[in-house]
């Protein structure tokens, strides 16, 4: 009877939440009125977030809360003083208390562990790389480096990945079936495919420890491209690219009068801006007193604390304009610091560094010369290959 109700119960949230996701995907990205459930998952760790509350928390909570619910009212019914009239007086049993203590230990537990796991993937910066080599036509055998610290060496067959792709796409290959690895753990990994690409063809492989996503979406994080510094201070955020000449600018809150009512309080008058698909290295401090970066969509809240220094990352899957706001009661005007993060293409991103750069008396950064970069080849064969996929 239990079990009946209990599996309603979840079936009913399920969809409720559903419904709720929809409802926010129709808006974007952005919070509306009425929404109760996450904002929709923007980066692959968020995805993972979102199944650990939607999945483990939610459904533990409601079974939890429908038991107790069903106890109170055994008990009500049950055991009130009409129906006993003559109290017995035992006070002690030893099952039922090993139970209602080990169960919630157990419980505890198997909440603890894949909250550790995905706190561990926030806090530690990504370092995974991608390959890039062409086929000659002649060899099935390609060798990379395995130079990571040795805690941090690629050591199993998911510490790597392999697509094989041209100028047109790509194609993710399956480890055992498509390719076999060699020399895991040591300095040199060789990926050695069950067939010998055309020449001409291009494989793209990348190693690391930092595996985001479940399953079948499972990928490794690149090490980051770039960091963004952002510095609260009552009220607002100062933000500098330290790996683009250090530039500085303050996003400040645009007033009610500027903006639309759903974008009041979430809209700033400059936008932080960042390449999709790529690792961000956010670092976090203030000014003043403790604020909150906080990207909801990225499943992203890190505290900003004065003559401290604190360090988290993100990478965004799709370009679009995402909401955020601080979120550490700072003060009168704490909820005048919104956070607006515009997530564009690398070409957009570059422009925009460019402008930024001339905006602070500097020299332009990127030019016609950056698209035959080796770093834009690597990206372009990136996406070339997750566009296939
Ligand atoms: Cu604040």
């Amino acid at each position: 009877m239990m079990k009946l109700n209990a599996g309603r119960a979840i079936a009913g949230l399920t969809a409720a939440m559903a419904l709720f996701g929809a409802a926010a995907a129709e808006t974007g990205y952005r919070p509306v009125d009425g929404d109760i459930a996450m904002l929709p998952a923007a980066s692959k760790l968020a995805e993972e977030v979102h199944f650990f509350h939607n999945l483990i928390l939610m459904p533990i909570i409601t079974v939890i809360s429908l038991i107790v619910l069903a106890l109170l009212l055994w008990v009500m019914a049950r055991y009130n003083s009409k129906a006993n009239p003559v109290p017995r007086k035992f006070s002690h049993n030893t099952l039922v208390e090993i139970i209602w203590t080990g169960v919630p230990i157990i419980i505890l537990i198997a909440i603890a562990l894949p909250s550790f796991e995905l706190l561990f993937k926030e806090d530690v910066i990504p370092d995974g790389k991608q390959i890039v080599a062409d086929a000659d036509g002649a060899t099935n055998v390609f060798t990379f480096d395995n130079d990571f610290p040795a805690s941090r060496m690629v050591a199993a067959d998911r510490h790597v990945q392999v697509f094989l792709g041209n100028a047109s796409g790509g194609v993710g290959l399956t480890p055992g079936k498509d390719y076999q690895l060699e020399g895991l753990g040591s300095p040199k990994v060789s990926v050695k495919l069950a067939q010998t690409p055309k020449a001409g063809d291009r494989l793209v492989v990348r190693m690391g420890r930092s595996l985001v996503g479940a399953g079948d979406n499972r990928e490794i994080a690149l090490a980051p491209t770039m960091t963004l510094k952002a510095i609260g201070f009552q009220w607002g955020w100062t933000y500098s690219y330290p790996d683009f000449g250090d530039f500085e600018f303050t996003a400040s809150m645009t007033p009610k009068e500027a903006t639309t009512p759903e974008l009041y309080r979430f809209e700033t008058d400059n936008h932080v801006v960042v390449p999709v698909g790529e690792t961000i290295r956010v670092v976090t401090t203030a000014r003043d007193v403790i604020h909150a970066w906080a990207l909801p969509n990225m499943a992203i809240k890190i505290d900003a604390v004065p003559g401290r220094l604190n360090e988290t990352w993100f990478k965004a899957d799709k370009e679009g304009v995402y909401y955020g706001q601080c979120s550490e009661i700072c003060g009168v005007r704490h909820s005048a610091m919104p956070i607006t993060v515009e997530v564009v293409s690398r070409p957009a991103f570059e422009a925009w560094v460019n402008a930024k750069r001339v905006e602070s008396g500097m020299e332009p950064m990127f030019g016609a010369i950056a698209s035959v970069e080796p770093e834009s080849k690597l990206a372009d064969a990136a996406s070339a290959v997750s566009a296939a996929q």
